[in-house]
C-alpha cells in the first residue's frame, strides 16, 4: 500500500524490487544510445549527477537555461524511445496513487556516484502542472529531502532504497526537493551507484 507522506505525495517502498534487473537493463540500453553526461547549469557549474534521457523529449541544461529538447545535444539525434516496460510501470504507479491520466513523454535518467547530490529545487520546466511526477530509485540508498512550496524551513527526510517509487502531484507538484550526498557503498545490481528515473510530461 502506498505510504502517503503529504496531501498528494506517496512513497511505494520496494514496489519495483522484483522487476529491477530487467528495468535496469532497459536503462543500460538507453544510455548506450544517449550516453550519460554532466549537464552544466546556467550558472556555469557542472552538475554532480550524470544524466541522460529516454522518450520523445529530454530534460537538458546548459549555460542558456533548462528546457525540454527532442534532440540529444551530445549525439545530435533523437533520444532513445522510452522502453514500454518503464513507461507502463510509471503509469501504473501513478494510477495506484490516484493519478489516472499520467502521460509521461520524458524519462530523465540520473546516476549518482558517491559524493553526488542534488540541491533543493522545484521541477517547474513542464507545461502542465496538473500532471504528476513519478520517480524510481535503484541501487544504493540515499536520503530524499521533501521541502515546502517556498524556500526555507527544514525538509522532511525520506530514506529511499532500491526499488522504491515516489509519486506526487496536485498541491505538492511544486514542492522543493533534493537528494543528500550519496554515501559510499555497493549494491549487487548497480555496483557503487544509485540510479534515479524521473518520469514527467514535458
Ligand atoms: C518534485 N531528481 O531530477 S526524484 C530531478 O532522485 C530530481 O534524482 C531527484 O529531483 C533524484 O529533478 C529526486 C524526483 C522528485 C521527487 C519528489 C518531488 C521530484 C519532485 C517532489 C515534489 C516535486
Ligand atoms: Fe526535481
Amino acid at each position: 500500500e502506498p505510504f502517503q507522506f503529504s496531501e498528494a505525495g506517496f512513497h511505494l517502498p520496494a514496489w519495483l524490487a522484483a522487476d529491477a534487473p530487467r528495468l535496469i537493463d532497459s536503462v543500460r540500453q538507453c544510455v548506450r544510445v544517449s550516453p550519460l553526461r554532466h549537464f552544466t547549469t546556467p550558472g556555469g557549474k557542472s552538475m554532480s549527477v550524470l544524466s541522460s534521457n529516454c522518450g520523445d523529449y529530454g530534460w537538458v541544461a546548459d549555460t542558456r537555461g533548462y528546457r525540454y529538447a527532442q534532440v540529444d545535444p551530445v549525439t545530435e539525434k533523437p533520444w532513445p524511445a522510452m522502453p514500454n516496460e518503464l513507461r507502463q510501470r510509471a503509469i501504473s504507479a501513478a494510477r495506484h496513487c490516484g493519478f489516472t491520466d499520467f502521460r509521461p513523454d520524458v524519462c530523465l535518467i540520473n546516476v549518482y556516484k558517491p559524493g553526488a547530490a542534488m540541491g533543493l529545487h522545484q521541477d517547474k520546466d513542464e507545461s502542465d502542472f496538473g500532471q504528476p511526477i513519478v520517480s524510481f530509485s535503484f541501487g544504493l540508498p540515499v536520503t530524499f529531502f521533501w521541502g515546502g512550496l517556498k524556500r526555507g524551513g527544514s525538509p522532511l527526510k525520506i530514506p529511499l532504497q532500491h526499488g522504491d517509487v515516489l509519486v506526487w502531484g496536485r498541491e505538492d507538484r511544486l514542492r522543493y526537493h533534493g537528494i543528500k550526498k550519496l554515501a559510499d557503498g555497493h549494491h549487487p545490481l548497480t555496483g557503487n551507484v544509485r540510479i534515479n528515473l524521473t518520469f514527467r510530461m514535458s
